[in-house]
């Protein structure tokens, strides 16, 4: 009796023939006619001495048409049960175009592009907050008049026949008509010096510093003039998120791409050669955090107390945060991690078994979930 079937990608093949109610010979072939069949791999019983049914297992080649035979061993007849199971080794899709981190104002438009290509057709979905966003399956995603509720965590799947692979990014809304106003201590005006900044749409600020994000993505730094950290390069312009802490400054552009100024005692001015597609953005006093679309976290800059060693492996990274010497990321399960602990201060480490978080913040030498 034969069989044929085609293979969807690469992966490993098992045919086998549990259950036929007799003692079975398999083969498996390819070819383009009977005449011309060359074997890939047979077998007659699972185990010669108790299971004479037959089992094989092998590596498919994408789209090739396999030839399954399967034979009574000498001439024995019986009912044939077939089972073939496939695993696919192959890669999930690729993103070639990747929706990064917008930030607008209540009422505005924003259309986000995913692009991924695969094994046969992709298919899209997009979430937000990890609840699949009801119609949202094709490549472009739009929020047509931005509103408060839809700020959040936005992730798009890529599915074809090998898997699913997964982009992040993060969409901020803020108010129309936000101004900023500042108190506390004002030796260098960074608490008051806010020359009628209108359309605001995030604020934060360093020692002695103030950085305001415009809803043109022009970002205005306030305090002292003389401190590196709140001279604002030249010409920066698109700017989603801002991050300030100690003498650093932190921008994340429309382009996925970071720019860092301040003091630069520790080189976190110089951002890692070829870092993009970066969703979030967060500073310690002297390093840096980049979280990326596909939730890797890249770190530079002070590594005295390791807040740069970003632990192998780490990844569906959905949030990140930094404390004066630390950083802390959360993962989409929910579980935090940790890593720079400056023993002056005690360990940072999350407590055993924490889990189900759905926010973090790093204060300079705690954490807060
Ligand atoms: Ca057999």
């Amino acid at each position: 009796m034969w069989w044929k079937w085609t293979a969807p990608g690469i992966g490993n093949v098992t045919v086998n023939t549990r259950g036929s109610n007799f003692d079975t010979v398999l083969g498996v072939y390819t070819g383009s006619s009977v005449a011309v069949l060359s074997a890939v791999a047979s077998n007659d019983d699972v185990n010669a001495a108790t299971v004479r049914t037959s089992s094989v297992t092998f590596n498919s080649s994408t789209g090739m048409t396999y030839f399954i035979a399967v034979d009574g061993k000498a001439g024995v007849q019986g009912t044939i049960v077939l089972g073939l199971s496939f695993a696919s080794t192959a890669p999930p899709p690729v993103f070639t175009t990747r929706p990064l981190t917008r930030s607008l104002i209540v009422g505005n438009s924003v259309t986000f592009q995913a692009v991924a290509t695969g094994n046969g057709s992709v298919t899209y979905q997009w979430k937000r907050n990890g609840v699949a966003i009801d119609g949202a399956s094709g490549p472009t995603f739009a929020l047509s008049s931005a509103a408060l509720s839809d700020n959040g965590f936005y992730e798009v799947s890529a599915t074809d026949l090998n898997g699913t692979a997964s982009s992040s990014f993060l969409v901020h809304v803020a108010p129309a008509g936000l101004a900023v106003a500042g108190w506390g201590y004002d030796l260098y005006g960074q608490a008051s010096s806010f020359p009628g900044l209108t359309s605001v749409v995030a604020a934060t600020g360093g020692y002695t510093h103030t950085l305001v994000l415009k809803a043109d993505g022009t970002v205005v730094g306030c305090g002292t003039s003389g401190f590196p950290e709140s001279i604002v390069p030249a010409g920066l312009s698109g700017v989603v998120a801002i991050a300030a802490q100690g003498n650093t400054s932190m921008a994340l552009k429309s382009d996925g791409t970071v720019t860092v100024w301040g003091s630069n005692n520790y080189g976190q001015n110089t951002v890692p050669t070829g870092l993009a597609q970066v969703i979030a953005i967060a500073t310690g006093s002297n390093h840096c955090l980049a979280l990326k679309a596909d939730g890797t976290v890249v770190a530079w800059g002070d590594n005295t107390w390791g807040g740069t060693t970003v632990p192998t492996g780490l990844n569906g990274v959905v949030a990140i945060d930094a404390g004066t010497d630390h950083s802390i990321a959360l993962k989409a399960d929910g579980t935090v991690v940790v890593w720079g602990q400056n023993i002056n201060y005690g360990s940072v480490a999350p407590p055993s078994g924490l889990n189900g978080v759905v926010a973090i913040a790093a204060g300079s030498y705690h954490n807060l979930v």
